[in-house]
């Protein structure tokens, strides 16, 4: 069988003779597609003339100004700016519902009673140092990492067929499995749902891989665009790499079925696409863990090739820690070790390598029975406050008699409600009632809590009724 991972390097004209990791054309083309990406990515029309101002244009500190007088002011992060304008507020009665960081009924960030066990444990234990960890990271929290989400008794575990690497969370893990696919696979393209998480776009170009996208969201019955997903993965080139979110689809809220998920596998399988899942919130659809990893599960059961990349953020609550896990499951252990070797020198120059603390919390709950238990325990509540945040908002917009099917409030699953509302809504929403939200009309459900629906359910009433 025909493995879809060249991880030996392809040999490059110019320079034939040195192995892929020291290839002087590799890194300038790379540089070359980065730069016009950032280019493109910042809007910037002259592109040419943008390259020679980003690039060549130091020295205009000659006269005395800055040598950064060009540089031009990059617009905010479209969800994290939110938290940025979120705190400019002065009013007592603002509310951030833009990030998607979970909140307790108090509207306090919470800090998981296993977490604090774990790090207690650590504190406590004079064996602990603070040394450099491999470049992959810490080895039992990557094996203990791909055995949450791909199952402990998964074969390819068990035929080590999986090499998995510690990320900086899910965004580094997206990011070196992005550039480990631009150095080394054949297919630079990834198809990416419409819409998606407002990084992924730049997550992959910057990786140098070519973003294009698959319908996914169909808007009038705020459900899953299936036929549209079918048709636009059955024409995307073989080979192409796919995204696929694993559970509670950011920003829609809107999963595949098992039944789907199940025809999805056999078209990616077909026509030799490559899956790659970004698993972000495990056991915060559901509540359950294993019920949230089912669609991973079922490509990783199949014996073909897939990428996973994990985040800790929010199901244990360990945003700030930065922890997450790129898993890539191969076809043999031998090509699982040379993709392992070529991920290192992803890793190495870009960071050297991984951070220790978050991911020593994560491994002492995962390999602890104990700790174990009470995790999925404290995630269930966490995803049972989500839902039931749910329902109240959806029973107070009815009460209001607010104009409007809001049923997707119910139906939609994990962090996010995908509104429906406008951005002159949602600007509206800010402004009268101190509401901040990102301006696709996404709500973290995760920052609302009884107190605070009310208010949500009045400015949403207030809004549709007079800006309807
Ligand atoms: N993938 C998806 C689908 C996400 O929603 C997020 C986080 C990540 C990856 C990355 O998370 P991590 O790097 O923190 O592990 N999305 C958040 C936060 C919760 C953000 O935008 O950074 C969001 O509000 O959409």
């Amino acid at each position: 069988m025909r493995t879809q991972f060249t991880a030996s390097g392809g040999a490059h004209s110019c320079c034939s003779a040195v192995s892929s990791s020291s290839c002087c054309c590799i890194s300038t083309a790379a540089a070359d597609r980065r730069l016009n990406a950032l280019v493109r990515h910042l809007g910037i029309e002259d592109s040419k003339s943008a390259m020679a101002d980003i690039s060549a244009n130091p020295t205009s500190a000659s006269n005395g100004d800055s040598v950064f007088a060009h540089v031009v002011r990059a617009p905010e992060d479209p969800i994290l700016g939110v938290t940025v304008a979120y705190n400019k507020d002065p009013s007592p009665n603002k509310l951030n519902l833009g990030v998607g960081a979970y909140r307790t009924e108090e509207g306090k960030p919470l800090v998981l009673n296993v977490v604090r066990q774990a790090e207690q444990q650590l504190v406590n234990d004079p064996s602990r140092v603070k040394e450099y960890l491999p470049i992959v990271g810490l080895a039992e929290f990557n094996k203990l990492s791909a055995k949450l989400i791909l199952g402990s008794d998964n074969p390819a575990i068990q035929e080590n067929r999986v090499t998995t690497v510690q990320g900086l969370s899910g965004t580094g893990s997206l990011r070196v499995g992005g550039e480990f696919l631009a150095r080394h696979y054949h297919e630079r393209t990834i198809y990416i749902p419409q819409p998606t998480w407002g990084n992924h776009p730049k997550v992959f170009t910057l990786s140098g891989l070519s973003v294009k996208t698959y319908r996914y969201y169909d808007p009038a019955t705020r459900g899953l665009n299936f036929q549209g997903l079918l048709e636009d993965l059955g024409s995307a080139p073989s080979g192409a790499i796919v995204l696929l979110h694993a559970c509670a689809h950011n920003p829609t809220g809107v999963d595949p079925t098992l039944e789907q998920w199940e025809h999805i596998r056999k078209l990616v399988r077909s026509k030799a696409l490559l899956p790659f899942f970004d698993s972000a919130y495990q056991g915060f659809a559901s509540g359950s863990l294993d019920a949230d990893a089912q669609s991973v599960r079922i490509f990783a059961a199949d014996g073909g090739e897939c990428l996973v990349a994990q985040s800790y953020a929010k199901n244990m609550g360990l945003y700030g820690e930065r922890v997450g896990a790129l898993s890539i499951v191969c076809k043999t252990a031998d090509v699982a070790s040379r993709v392992e070797s070529q991920l290192k020198l992803v890793i190495r120059p870009m960071y050297s390598n991984p951070p220790i603390h978050g991911a020593s919390i994560v491994a002492t709950i995962l390999k602890d029975r104990n700790l174990y238990n009470e995790w999925t325990i404290e995630l269930k509540a966490m995803a049972d406050r989500i839902i039931s945040m749910r329902q109240q908002l959806f029973d107070a917009l009815k009460t209001r008699g607010t104009p409007g099917d809001w049923s997707h409030i119910i139906k939609q699953i994990g962090m996010f409600t995908f509104t429906g509302l406008n951005s002159d809504q949602v600007a509206f929403m800010t402004k009268e009632y101190h509401i901040y939200m990102t301006s696709d009309g996404r709500i973290s459900m995760a920052g609302l809590s009884s107190r605070t629906v009310p208010h949500l359910a009045d400015a949403i009433h207030a809004a549709v009724t007079r800006l309807g």
